[in-house]
């Protein structure tokens, strides 16, 4: 049986999302990043980068979401999460790079600015752009969603799912104008309406926005 390692509120929940979308057969497996769980020697000999989400397969253990969501997607056709076209697929590919490697690494630069520098005032500075850059992305994502689609690729994806995790957290206070991109905002409300997402939602008790 898989096992997702999690943090409720953290990035795990598109892992999480995909697993409920699926069907899979799956189990959770708290974390309390909060008391730093995920720095134990037991964690680190699950996923030696000290973070959440790590899936435990048969085959070993998967981390990163990217990756996660793309063998979730793979192993369980069925839930049509991802297209069969290659190209398409790596359209899908490509747009959770960005919020892997982009957008995600944006929100640290204001909640954990110690990772990027020891200076406080250049922690400060971080900080202070935070919320104009996160504008800059989520604009890219709201052209995305410009042409009337429900769903970023056309078909629901689990490019979908992992929106759904940064747009959550760019609708706390301090981190942008999220008023200004209200297609964003209308896809966490989509997002919620589905079984498989307010499943997953209420596993890790957060709130419905
Ligand atoms: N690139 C990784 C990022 C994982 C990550 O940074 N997870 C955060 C939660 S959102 C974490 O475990 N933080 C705990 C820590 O940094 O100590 C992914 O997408 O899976």
């Amino acid at each position: 049986m898989l096992k997702l390692f999690y943090a409720p509120g953290s990035c795990a929940l598109a892992s999480h999302i995909a697993l409920e979308e699926a069907g899979a057969d799956y189990e959770l497996a708290l974390v309390k990043t909060g008391e730093n769980q995920q720095r134990t020697p037991e964690y680190l000999a699950i996923n030696p980068k000290g973070r959440v989400p790590a899936l435990q397969t048969d085959r070993g253990i998967l981390s990163e979401n990217p990756a996660i969501l793309a063998y979730v997607a793979q192993t369980h056709p069925q839930a049509r999460l991802i297209p069969e076209d290659a190209f398409a697929f790596a359209e899908i590919q490509a747009f959770n790079a960005f919020l892997c490697a982009t957008v995600h690494p944006t929100f640290a630069h204001k909640w954990r600015p110690y990772r990027y520098a020891d200076d406080p005032a250049a922690h400060a500075a971080m900080g202070a752009k935070v919320p104009s850059v996160l504008d800059e992305h989520f604009g890219l994502v709201e052209a995305q969603l410009s042409d009337g689609r429900e769903w970023l690729f056309g078909d629901y994806s689990i490019a979908d799912c992992y929106l759904h995790v940064f747009a959550r957290w760019y609708q706390r206070p301090g981190l942008g104008t999220p008023a200004s991109r209200p297609l964003v905002q209308a896809h966490i409300q989509r997002m919620q309406r589905r079984p498989a997402v307010a499943r997953a939602l209420e596993q890790e008790g957060a709130p419905i926005l």
